[in-house]
């Protein structure tokens, strides 16, 4: 019994230690230590010893089977802390590897330039309102002192939706101040930025549709002087404090008197030649146009139920990409358009 016991003792042990899973561990506990186990069919058969010999093979016995709980013990603590270490080092996050890089785009260069110019008159006091593309005529041409045979009315110039020529594409952003005017009481100091759509082929300076931003101010005893002094702030701020601006007269429907202004050309000087070559930047002309304005008509505030005896205001208007092209040095219109990343990316 000592014999068979003793060799008990070794294979339990032997075979816990090569055991490497908790379910191995269990079926092994059964076999040696389980109530059919192998230790448990030897003490079955004490009963047949001496009386010397039973407390001998009982202790040798006990001995054997706290050998084997020890082990089991053991062996149990060992293959969960490896079990854990695996697990551990399995989802274990290395922070020290660089993550997937994500690209950033950016914005348009046309938003770019929209944006610098809406902070300029917001800082001014503008407020920045928006509206329909989709215009009624007598917003976009009729209320505006645009009249009936105006060129700019006529079906090769104007997107029109109806038969009536009642309702078009907007050729201007001017339909938003009229409904400005229509709906708020002044003193008035507002900016309409937008698309605006004319039946122009497209070519380095021309695109069916362009953006306007278009401003209004109206007040009692708001002069030229006020216009001038505005407008040449604005674009200073914009174009630098030492750009030197001109005022030419000229004409359009909406407002009397009205004028074009300029920008020298910073590159000549105002002289068109740069090492006795033309200009590039401005053409030769020693001018870059940068916007029409005037004194609102008359006949275009009282449209709006504003008494033109008591009030007066001055409104101007400019082309988006022109002034984009100019800061960018974009050479062709339809660049901008193309949405080309190549080109984009540039900016
Ligand atoms: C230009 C000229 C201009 C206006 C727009 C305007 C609007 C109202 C009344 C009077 Cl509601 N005027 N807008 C005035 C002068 C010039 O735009 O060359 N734009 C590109």
């Amino acid at each position: 019994m000592k014999q068979q016991l003793e060799n008990i003792q070794q294979r339990a042990l032997e075979s816990l230690e090569a055991a490497s899973t908790p379910a191995e561990l269990e079926e092994l506990r059964v076999k040696w230590l389980g109530k059919k186990g192998e230790l448990t069919a030897v003490l079955k058969m004490m009963g047949k010893l001496s009386a010397e010999e039973r407390p001998v093979m009982g202790q040798l016995a006990n001995t054997v089977r706290a050998q084997i709980e020890g082990k089991l013990e053991e062996r149990k603590t060992a293959i969960h802390a490896a079990a854990l270490e695996a697990k551990l080092a399995d989802e274990a996050v290395d922070v020290t590897i660089p993550g997937d890089s994500v690209s950033l785009g950016h914005q348009h260069p046309m938003n770019i330039v929209l944006q610098q110019i809406k902070d300029t008159f917001v800082g001014m006091g503008y407020t920045i309102v928006e509206g329909p593309e989709v215009e009624l005529a007598s917003y976009n041409f009729t209320r505006l002192n645009i009249g009936e045979g105006h060129p700019s009315r006529d079906r090769s110039e104007t997107f029109y939706f109806t038969d009536d020529d009642s309702v078009l594409l907007r050729t201007q952003t001017s339909p938003m101040q009229i409904r400005f005017m229509e709906t708020h009481k002044p003193p008035l100091c507002m900016l309409a930025p937008g698309r605006v759509f004319r039946k122009d082929e497209a070519d380095a300076t021309h695109s069916p549709m362009f953006h306007q931003i278009e401003g209004l101010v109206v007040d009692e005893h708001i002069t030229m002087g006020d216009l001038k002094g505005a407008l040449v702030a604005i674009m200073r701020q914009i174009y630098g404090e030492n750009s030197v601006m001109r005022f030419r007269p000229h004409h359009f429907p909406f407002t009397e008197p009205s004028c074009e202004m300029d920008m020298q050309c910073h590159k000549c000087h105002g002289t068109g030649e740069v090492d006795g070559q033309v200009c590039s930047t401005c053409h030769g002309e020693g001018w870059i146009e940068l916007l029409g304005a005037g004194m609102v008509h008359p006949d275009v505030l009282r449209g709006c139920g504003i008494d033109p005896e008591k009030y007066s205001g001055f409104a101007f208007g400019m082309g988006l990409e022109r002034m984009a092209m100019g800061r960018m040095k974009i050479n062709d219109l339809r660049l901008i358009f193309d949405n080309d990343v190549r080109f984009l990316n540039q900016f």
